[in-house]
């Protein structure tokens, strides 16, 4: 099947993936909610009715335990992160429709009736399985309560995630040698029982489903291999006071019949409330606004739905999602569109390290939200890591919105209010509006394909295309009879990329729409008005854009790195921290190997020639290393911990003599060291050549 483009007839939800309730918000959060908002606009642009709903996740044993530490009750510290959201968000002119909360009344109701109509239609059974527990604090230990070995992969992993390894969903029982995060105590496994959603009722389903839905290519594909293979059930109940009560009678005692903590209460997994917010939201933006129909949308089809994530939780969205809206008979979304991660000076953004830029940080220097909005969706497509540096940033707003919009629609603008007082009468030329129509289309296109990047480029590419026509029809060599028709189509260019660039720039597409003598908002033009004429008369304009000077970039960049510094100093240390010194050094090796053993190893100086990133791996990054003798590529997992733009040109040592592996389908032949969990790259200490053998 494949869907009608859009606009269609039918009435669209976009959601972005809720932030849980827990922290403050920075760049990393900022793009998928910045992405999916200008996505939401770029549809209204093509004309289509679209609501864009979020909500914050209140739940979950992170904010339980957030809490308890700060010696308040989950509710208060989750509500109180909700409301600091619910201001943040609108700074950057990121405008839910609908913002709601998970442990509101509208999601606790409608979850307990999802969960009724799953018992009903015979998809949810009880099990006994093994939860880990703490003698010590006498107490169950959920999802975050208890740290151990993946089964999968064997990295360190934290409650249900495998965060730093596969990044599987971890089900309870599934770590191995558990401990407790509450006493630091090895935790036992005891037998409880617990309640399942029966994944492979839904299976058939979801193999259509995944074949059906648009979206990113990493959505598209990453479910194949557990939706093909054999489903795990979901464990929808967990041993916790925070969260929404299991609705009916409580089922689950331990072994002795014994209610775990004087309750026998159990309350719903985080993951099963957290998606159904998406719907609550409609739900009540329907309710308040009266002209929505969130049941059409979610129950009978008639409507498309989007979901904007962040790239770890594609499982819970293509597979735990869509199985729980068929077991409730509800509709499938229509797209899922997974973002990549963002990255600081090339390095992953962290927050304990403070690798990161804040959003309120961000707004103390000054810069508009806009600017930051525009490097965000389209620094890359959805799905590839965006790259953020104070350099870059600048370089952007410089060359791109400074010197080519905003230097267009200055000049322009300039021109016809000293010489014309408005838009000039004349007729804009065929060229200009052929050029204008093609715009329209290729925008149409690209937001029809998810591609964002793309719809705001060609916003851009048609500014640049003013700048070039003005500049080679110099209007101002021209007696006014002349410069009239030219000016025209200068006009006429400015309100086209005024409304294309409104997506992405709301604010900024405003004030030209002010400019530019209109009524109300940029927001509710669509792609049809590029080529409906301004107003006749408007009055002086006004720079739209401040470049951003060397100076203050280099104070930006000095700041950043102080801040770092001082988190790795709080460590204790005084040095950079790296992960690897935030856990116990490995013990050296017992076992000796002989010289012989040693030699076998081929290791050799090899030069980097180029690196990219593997698309859909969220790690590895594909080299060619010149080895001497020959050009070798190689499969190496730097991805997120090194600026690949930066490595051609380093040399590195080559196990030579690997033997051939392949990875995400991409050949490996050889290896290159690196210490550590930063993956520090071993490099020559002088000008060893490529292919000289290191011994
Ligand atoms: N609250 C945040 C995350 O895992 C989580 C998203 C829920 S979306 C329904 O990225
Ligand atoms: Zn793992």
């Amino acid at each position: 099947m494949t869907y009608e483009d859009f606009p269609t007839d039918d009435q669209t939800v976009v959601t972005a993936g809720l932030p849980y309730a827990n922290g403050d918000l920075h760049i990393g959060h900022l793009r998928s909610y910045v992405n999916a908002d200008a996505f939401t606009r770029g549809l209204r642009k093509l004309g289509q009715d679209a609501i864009y709903v979020c909500g914050s996740d209140m739940h979950g044993t992170p904010i339980a335990v957030n809490a308890a530490e700060e010696g308040v009750s989950p509710e208060e510290f989750a509500l109180r992160h909700h409301e600091q959201y619910e201001e943040t968000f609108p700074k950057f002119n990121v405008d839910f429709d609908q913002y709601g909360h998970t442990h509101d009344e509208t999601n606790t109701q409608l979850t307990k009736e999802f969960v009724r109509t799953w018992e009903e239609n015979g998809h949810v059974f009880e099990k006994e399985i093994d939860v880990a527990y703490d003698p010590d604090a006498d107490q169950w230990l959920p999802d975050r309560y208890v740290e151990g070995t993946c089964p999968y992969c064997g990295e360190h992993a934290r409650g249900d995630e495998c965060d730093e390894g596969c990044q599987r969903h971890l089900e309870p029982g599934e770590i191995e040698d558990p401990v407790s995060s509450l006493t630091g105590n090895p935790a036992e496994y005891r037998r409880r029982e617990h309640k399942f959603l029966r994944l492979s009722d839904m299976q058939e389903h979801l193999q259509g489903f995944i074949n059906r839905m648009e979206g990113t290519s990493n959505a598209q594909n990453q479910p194949r291999e557990w939706i093909e293979g054999e489903l795990q059930d979901l464990c929808i109940t967990r041993d916790l006071d925070w969260g929404i009560d299991y609705p009916g009678e409580s089922v689950a005692r331990d072994d002795s019949g014994e209610a775990a903590n004087g309750s026998d209460d159990l309350v719903l997994y985080v993951w099963v409330d957290a998606p159904i917010e998406y719907v609550s939201t409609t739900k009540q933006y329907s309710e308040r606004t009266g002209d929505f129909d969130w049941e059409t949308v979610w129950k009978d089809g008639d409507g498309e739905i989007v979901h904007v994530i962040g790239r770890d939780i594609i499982q819970h969205h293509t597979v735990y999602w869509p199985a729980m809206l068929e077991a409730a008979d509800y509709a499938e979304p229509r797209a899922v569109c997974a973002t990549g991660f963002v990255n600081i000076d090339g390095k992953g953004l962290s927050t304990s390290k403070n690798r990161a830029i804040w959003a309120e940080e961000y707004l103390d220097e000054g810069f508009h939200p806009d600017l930051l909005r525009y490097y965000m969706a389209t620094a890359s497509g959805f799905e590839q890591d965006v790259n953020f540096s104070w350099d870059r940033f600048a370089e952007r707003v410089n060359s791109e919105l400074a010197d080519v919009v905003g230097n267009f629609a200055y000049r322009a603008l300039l021109f016809a209010n000293r010489n014309f007082g408005g838009t000039p009468e004349a007729a804009v030329s065929d060229d200009v509006e052929t050029e204008i129509a093609q715009a329209m289309d290729d925008y149409e296109d690209a937001l029809n394909d998810y591609d964002l990047k793309s719809a705001g480029e060609r916003a851009v590419a048609l500014a640049r295309y003013g700048n070039e026509y003005i500049q080679r029809n110099e209007p101002w060599k021209l007696d006014d009879d002349e410069a009239a028709p030219v000016i025209r189509d200068c006009v006429q260019l400015v309100k086209a990329v005024a409304v294309l660039l409104q997506p992405f720039t709301p604010e900024k597409a405003d004030e030209v729409w002010a400019q530019l003598g209109e009524d109300g908002s940029a927001a509710d033009a669509t792609v049809g008005d590029c080529l409906q004429a301004p107003p006749a008369e408007f009055g002086e304009p006004e720079e739209l854009f401040t470049k951003v000077e060397d100076d203050r970039v280099e104070e930006l960049d000095e700041k950043l790195q102080a801040k770092i510094e001082a988190a790795s100093t709080d460590e204790g240390d005084g040095e950079d921290v790296s992960e690897a010194s935030d856990t116990e050094l490995e013990p050296l090796a017992d076992e000796r190997i002989t010289f012989e053993d040693f030699q076998s190893l081929d290791l050799r100086v090899g030069e980097i020639q180029s690196a990219e990133g593997i698309e859909g791996a969220d790690d590895l990054a594909r080299l060619e290393v010149d080895v001497g003798h020959e050009v070798r590529q190689i499969v190496a997992g730097i991805k997120q911990l090194h600026d690949l733009d930066d490595l051609p040109g380093k040399r590195v040592v080559v196990v030579a003599n690997l033997e051939k592996a392949e990875l995400f389908g991409v050949e490996s032949n050889g290896m290159v060291l690196a210490a550590g969990e930063d993956a520090d790259l071993l490099t020559t200490h002088e000008d060893s050549e490529p292919g000289t053998k290191v011994k």
